[in-house]
């Protein structure tokens, strides 16, 4: 899927969608403001055990592909080496962001209304100012169509709605009522990095995440190995069906399933396919792997700059695993080399994240 909505203020045009667009172009994200590189100084190993995370050793990795299932943004595949480090064994659980929300009074970004001066600030001089009703507080959801729809078109199954955020994913009626070891979901980049800070943890770096998300594989198309996931062979929370009308739910799940409920992989981490992507720290910039190129192993890379054709006023940070939404009809995107960027205030009901920690 084309998962980032920005385009959608072309085909909706509705003001809430035009603000979501607008709050995006607010701050300019020039520079990594709160994450810091994976730690340069090595220990010789560690003892200590870290609750709900796995201990990766560092080592050298090819990061990326050049098979023919790999989009551009995902080539050249090229050595990286990557310090070692703590990873959460799962996607950050509904459970676990109520906790930091009970210990800070954290208000995500879905649950904040814009201020009139903050769209003004953003519109072309002379635009008529949009009246109080419509800067309203919410989030994109996903919705299923009744039919077949244009997939290049995904304003068709992303729906801006007031009332969405981490507490009612789906808007105001719905809730997390048995979804406590859900991922949870709608929350922003910014919303991710303070959790992980109160956590005395952080985001992964890309190179991180797909390190541990290969789970010791060598240049496999998937996580689990060669075999392509299909109806009858489920390894992961994708769709099964046909996107974005019909769901077939061979794997169990029509939206996000509770963490651990498929096979880990090699290094016992859950859902790296699918289920929510997960936010890493690494600003997106699709040509940050041409730009790498050549045959020297680059060390613990840190993407620092933007650089995404959808998302060209206020940059991207990198998402990675794919979500329940992805199928090979539209979108291959479960693989662990894929990679997409969306606006930093974003969130949607199918991106979560996992943390890491450093020594
Ligand atoms: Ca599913
Ligand atoms: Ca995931
Ligand atoms: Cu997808």
């Amino acid at each position: 899927m084309k998962h980032n909505a920005v385009l959608g203020l072309l085909a909706v045009g509705s003001f809430a969608l035009t603000y979501f667009v607008v709050r995006n172009s607010i701050a300019p994200r020039n520079a990594l403001p709160t994450q810091t590189p994976a730690s340069k100084v090595e220990p010789a190993a560690s003892t200590e055990s870290q609750p709900g995370m796995v201990w990766i050793p560092g080592g050298e990795f090819t990061m990326g592909t050049d098979s023919e299932l790999g989009r551009p943004e995902e080539k050249p595949a090229h050595r990286v080496r990557v310090n070692s480090f703590w990873i959460d064994e799962t996607e950050v659980t509904n459970s676990q962001f109520q906790a930091f929300v009970d210990a800070t009074g954290y208000v995500t970004t879905a649950e904040k209304a814009p201020t009139l001066d903050e769209v003004l600030a953003q519109l072309p001089v002379g635009t008529p100012a949009p009246t109080h009703d419509k800067l309203v507080a919410g989030s994109l959801v996903f919705t299923m169509t009744d039919g077949p729809v244009d997939l290049q078109d995904y304003t068709q199954w992303w729906k801006w709605t007031q009332g969405a955020n981490w507490r009612h994913p789906e808007g105001p009626d719905s809730d997390l009522q048995g979804r406590e070891q859900h991922p949870v979901v709608q929350v922003s980049w910014d919303d991710a990095v303070a959790y992980a800070k109160w956590a005395g943890k952080r985001l992964p770096t890309e190179a991180e995440w797909e390190f541990s998300a290969r789970g010791g594989l060598i240049d496999k198309p998937y996580v689990w190995g060669d075999e392509a996931p299909s109806e009858t062979h489920v390894f992961a929370n994708i769709w099964q069906g046909q996107f974005p009308f019909k769901n077939t739910r061979a794997d169990g799940f029509l939206r996000t399933a509770p963490v651990r409920s498929f096979k880990p992989n090699g290094f016992g981490l859950f859902d790296v396919s699918g289920n929510v992507w997960e936010w890493c720290a690494d600003a997106y910039d699709q040509h940050a792997y041409a730009r790498r190129g050549g045959p020297k192993t680059v060390a613990n890379p840190v993407g620092e700059r933007s650089d995404d054709p959808r998302n060209p006023r206020s940059g991207s940070r990198t998402q990675r695993g794919g979500s329940f939404l992805c199928n090979d009809q539209y979108c291959s995107r479960y693989r662990p080399s894929a990679r997409h960027g969306l606006a930093p205030d974003t969130g949607m009901s199918h991106v979560g994240f996992r943390c890491v920690k450093t020594p």
